[in-house]
């Protein structure tokens, strides 16, 4: 007999939590075999109990292995952060590894309701204003976040902060992990595209920020036939000022660069510290044209056997920028490509073809490019791109951009299939590069000081793994750091297709989980987790002992846009209501289950500044605030003084409340706003 939907969904819910229940059992069985006795009997229940299970929902043993390396019991916490761009979304997500919980969302670009971001409070409104206007004069409120980067000291990461950027706009952001809130937006004043950033130094001095599509730096307009002449590539480097939490645009600076499009960039490290690498496409400088009988951009741009990578010496061009060799566009000091390359600021090298992601090995010797149209990732040695820079060279572009010997430079190439696109690394000597187009993740050996470290032959391809599908970035744990963690991998699948139930033609991304701690050939996927919120790019993974977020905010009336008590917040037992003239100012504390004061009467036409202290000290004792009508809604967390402004532009009676189910007096944490009419309050002080 066939069983309907509703009949199986119970079905399903018990068996799902019988084998819960019967994976606590194996663990804890596991447990007392490497410990204490425990008898036969139970631990042969348990088994027969776990293989009932399985074969009940058709559960192979390697899908049980699974199922145990990855489950995480309620109240245990993982072993890793993941911080995930969110895409579209203009958000970052918080996932805990090997769980695959996500376990928040941290709004960035885009109004996000819940945590009251863009929603009346001033220093949200503050953050989102810094990202700039949109060019009919609305706020830019989302944005296409591509790549985090985890804040370094020394190369590894310290867990204080994360950088994303936006490429819709070419704006960054700064994110403080004590409390998990963006505290900075900034807008490229020179270009409204970027791609290669963020990637931080390994000190996060730099902030590096990439372009991506060509145009006239700082916004002027030029006909698409001026291409070569008018328009331009840039990189921007933002000084990060550490003690600050903030980027300092005074600090920083932008160096001009041919009109190739410049991808993805990554940061030397040790050796290679101070120098930066990205590469290009379009280097055939193809514009387009498909309507005028031109070929269309993915051919006319894709017609080079070798595009080049740009090598950076970032070091020397912060002296020349603090040196004053700049040109200002927009304010903003941009070094020029003819400084550049007087200054000896920039290199080229050739690569294979239409490539895509630069990675930078661990020891900084390596720099890894993935072809993308080609089958190999191409490595360059740093010792070997300094020497050549070192002889020199006759060779340049049609800019006079020296052009480094391919050959010279190049230290191997590794054929690992179709579409190579990012690579990252673990701690036994291998690199992790996705294969878009074989939907993979490839494993392969490294050479250098790396051979030892495997039994591996150096520089060959060790084995891959199917993922489903269409991987775009890997990232593997503290895969780009001076020292990777070689435990895990999450492949970020731009493609859905089967694995999930149907939920019309928008399907998820997918982020599978694979564990990567054995050497050799065995590389399995563990774990699918459905991303249902835009398309996430890039990801770090953190070890979680890095990160100490706080409890509560330090001390009540705290302002997390300062990071210090805000003198002005409203106090316990000081709650009041202030008229100056049209100006009304709310003093007013929250805790459970009252705000105080409960009623607040204005009058139409009012501009009303109001403040609210959330005087708990409750671990997650948050409360929300909403008046109705005037789309305002704030999440004021323990500790936390917010404010927000407004103009009472419509009378009336308006009810506002709680948002956050606090107690089981929630629904009566509220109080209301009395707007006297204008003309009947002229009437009443006439
Ligand atoms: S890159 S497409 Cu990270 Cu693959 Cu933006
Ligand atoms: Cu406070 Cu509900």
């Amino acid at each position: 007999m066939r069983l309907n939907r509703s009949s199986t969904r119970p079905l399903m819910l018990v068996t799902a939590l019988m084998i819960l229940a019967a994976l606590a059992v194996l663990i804890v069985s596991c447990r007392d075999n490497a410990g204490q006795s425990s008898t036969g009997a139970q631990v042969a229940g348990a088994t027969e109990d776990i293989n009932a299970i399985a074969e009940a929902r058709g559960l192979t043993p390697t899908d049980i292995a699974n199922a145990v390396k990855t489950y995480t019991p309620s109240g245990r916490h993982d072993e890793y952060y993941l911080f995930a761009s969110g895409g579209q979304s203009g958000q970052v997500y918080v996932i805990g590894l090997p769980s695959m919980r996500i376990i928040k969302q941290i709004a960035v670009f885009t109004p996000e309701p819940w945590q009251g971001y863009g929603y009346g409070e001033q220093g949200t409104m503050d953050v989102l204003a810094q990202g700039g206007t949109a060019a009919n004069g609305n706020p830019l409120t989302w944005g296409d976040t591509h790549h985090p980067a985890l804040s370094e000291t020394g190369g590894d990461y310290d867990g204080q902060f994360l950088f994303i950027n936006d490429k819709a706009n070419a704006r960054l952001a700064v994110i403080d992990l004590r409390d998990f809130e963006t505290k900075q937006l900034v807008k490229n004043p020179i270009t409204l595209s970027d791609h290669g950033g963020t990637f931080s130094t390994p000190n996060t001095e730099w902030i590096i920020e990439g372009g991506q599509y060509a145009m006239p730096l700082g916004f002027e307009y030029s006909s698409i036939a001026n291409y070569e002449t008018d328009y331009q590539g840039m990189i921007t480097f933002w000084h990060f000022d550490r003690d600050k939490g903030r980027i300092d645009p005074e600090a920083s600076f932008a160096i001009e660069l041919p009109p190739y499009w410049q991808d993805l960039c990554d940061s030397g490290k040790l050796v290679s510290d101070g120098w930066v690498f990205c590469n290009s496409i379009n280097t055939e400088m193809a514009t387009g044209g498909v309507e005028l009988g031109n070929p269309p951009f993915e051919s006319g741009a894709s017609q080079n056997d070798m595009d080049l990578m740009h090598v950076i010496n970032l070091k020397k061009a912060a002296e020349v920028a603090a040196a004053g060799n700049t040109t200002d566009i927009n304010n903003f000091p941009v070094i020029t490509l003819d400084t550049a390359i007087a200054e000896g600021l920039l290199y080229f090298i050739p690569e294979p073809k239409s490539p895509h992601g630069v990675d930078v090995t661990p020891d900084g010797e390596f720099i890894v490019i993935a072809g993308k149209l080609d089958p190999h990732v191409t490595v360059y040695s740093f010792d070997k791109i300094m020497a050549a820079i070192e002889t020199g060279t006759s060779d340049t572009d049609q800019f006079g951009v020296p052009i480094l010997d391919f050959d010279a430079v190049m230290e191997a190439q590794v054929e690992l299939g179709l579409g190579p696109l990012h690579t990252q690394f673990d701690n036994k000597g291998y690199a992790y590069t996705s294969l878009f187009l074989d939907s993979a993740v490839a494993r392969w050996s490294l050479g250098g000081s790396f051979d030892e470290l495997n039994d591996d032959p150096p520089w060959t391809l060790v084995t891959k793994t199917p993922v489903q599908y269409n991987i775009g970035h890997l990232v593997t744990a503290e895969g780009d750091t001076v020292s990777p963690d070689g435990t895990y991998l999450v492949s970020m699948n731009k493609w859905a297709v089967d694995r999930f139930m149907p939920v019309g033609p928008l399907l998820p991304q997918n982020f599978q989980l694979l564990d990567i701690s054995a050497p050799g050939a065995n590389m399995p996927v563990l774990y699918d987790l459905p991303i249902p919120d835009g398309e996430p790019h890039y990801a770090q993974i953190i070890k979680a002992d890095k990160i100490s977020p706080w409890d509560v905010y330090p001390e009540v009336g705290w302002n997390p846009h300062t990071q210090a008590v805000n003198p002005d917040a409203a106090k316990q037992g000081e709650e009041r209501i202030v008229r100056d003239g049209n100006n009304v100012e709310v003093y007013m504390t929250a805790i459970r289950s009252h705000f105080t004061p409960e009623r607040v009467e204005i009058r139409e036409g009012d501009h009303v500044t109001w403040h609210i202290t959330n005087i708990e000290r409750a671990l997650d004792a948050t409360h929300g605030f909403t008046i109705p009508a005037y789309n305002i809604h704030v999440s004021i967390e323990p500790g936390e003084a917010v404010t927000f402004e407004f103009d009472a532009t419509q009378n009336g009676v308006f009810s506002y409340y709680c948002t956050e189910f606090c107690s089981a007096l929630h629904l009566e944490m509220m109080g209301y706003m009395l707007v006297e009419p204008s003309d009947s309050a002229s009437a009443a002080t006439d």
